[in-house]
C-alpha cells in the first residue's frame, strides 16, 4: 500500500456509507476493503487497525482514522481544494465544528438510547450530554432549519455530509421524527450527485438475494 493511498474499510450496511459519500464528494481515488460482520471485522488483522472491530476506518499517509465524523473532518482537511471545510481561522469553522460534534455526541447518544429504551428519567437529564431526546431533536431541527441551503449557508461542507447522514438515516429508520426542516434539508442532500454515486456503489456491494 502506497503511503498516499486512501484505504477505506467499510461494509455496505454500516455508517461506512457516510464516509463513502464524503469520498465521492471529494472526487479522489480510494481502495475499498469490505469487512464482514462477525468475520473479518473481528480478525487480528483488522483489530490492529481498529481495536473496536467496527467500520468505517480509513488508512492514509501512515495513520488510521476511525469514527465517521473524524474521518469526514480529516478528509476535508486533507483535500482542502475541494472546499469541504472552512479553513482554520475562518469563524465559520466554529459552526462547522459545533454541528459535527453535536451530531457525533449528543445526537448519536440520544438516538441510540431512545431506540434501546434506555433514556434516563427526566430528573437525571443534567447528567447526560444530550439532556433529553426531545431537547436534542429540537436543537437538531433548528440546525436543519438554518441550512440555507447548507449548514454553512452557501458553502456545502463535511458537516452537511455527517450531520445530514444522521438525519437521513434517522428518518429512514424512524429513529428521528419527521419534521419539515429535516425533510427539506435531506431532500436537498439526496439530490447531490456524489450522494447518488455513493449510494449506487454501496448498493452494488449489498448481499444478493
Ligand atoms: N463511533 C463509530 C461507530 C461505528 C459503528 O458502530 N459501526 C458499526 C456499523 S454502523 C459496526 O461496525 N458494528 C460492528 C460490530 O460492532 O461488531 C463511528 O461513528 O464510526
Amino acid at each position: 500500500m502506497g503511503e498516499n493511498e486512501l484505504v477505506f474499510h467499510t461494509n455496505p450496511m454500516s455508517r461506512g456509507r457516510i464516509v463513502r459519500w464524503m469520498l465521492e464528494e471529494l472526487g479522489v481515488g480510494y481502495r475499498t476493503v469490505v469487512q464482514e460482520y462477525g468475520g473479518s471485522m473481528k480478525s487480528p488483522e483488522y483489530l490492529a487497525i481498529n481495536p473496536m472491530g467496527k467500520v468505517p476506518a480509513l488508512e492514509h499517509r501512515g495513520v488510521v482514522v476511525t469514527e465517521a465524523a473524524a474521518i469526514c473532518a480529516y478528509l476535508a482537511d486533507a483535500f482542502p481544494d475541494a472546499g469541504l471545510a472552512p479553513p482554520p481561522g475562518d469563524p465559520l469553522r466554529g459552526t462547522y465544528y459545533r454541528w459535527l460534534f453535536f451530531a457525533a455526541g449528543p445526537v448519536e447518544a440520544a438516538v441510540s438510547a431512545k431506540a434501546l429504551g434506555l433514556l434516563p428519567p427526566a430528573d437525571k437529564s443534567g447528567m447526560v450530554g444530550y439532556g433529553s431526546f426531545e431537547q436534542t431533536v429540537d436543537t437538531l431541527e433548528k440546525a436543519a432549519a438554518s441550512a440555507s441551503p447548507w449548514l454553512l449557508g452557501d458553502r456545502f461542507s463535511a458537516a452537511d455530509v455527517y450531520v445530514g447522514s444522521q438525519v437521513d438515516f434517522g428518518l429512514g429508520f424512524k429513529s428521528i421524527p419527521e419534521r419539515p426542516a429535516f425533510t427539506a434539508w435531506v431532500e436537498r442532500l439526496r439530490g447531490r450527485e456524489a450522494y447518488r454515486r455513493a449510494r449506487g456503489l454501496d448498493d452494488a456491494l449489498m448481499p444478493k438475494g
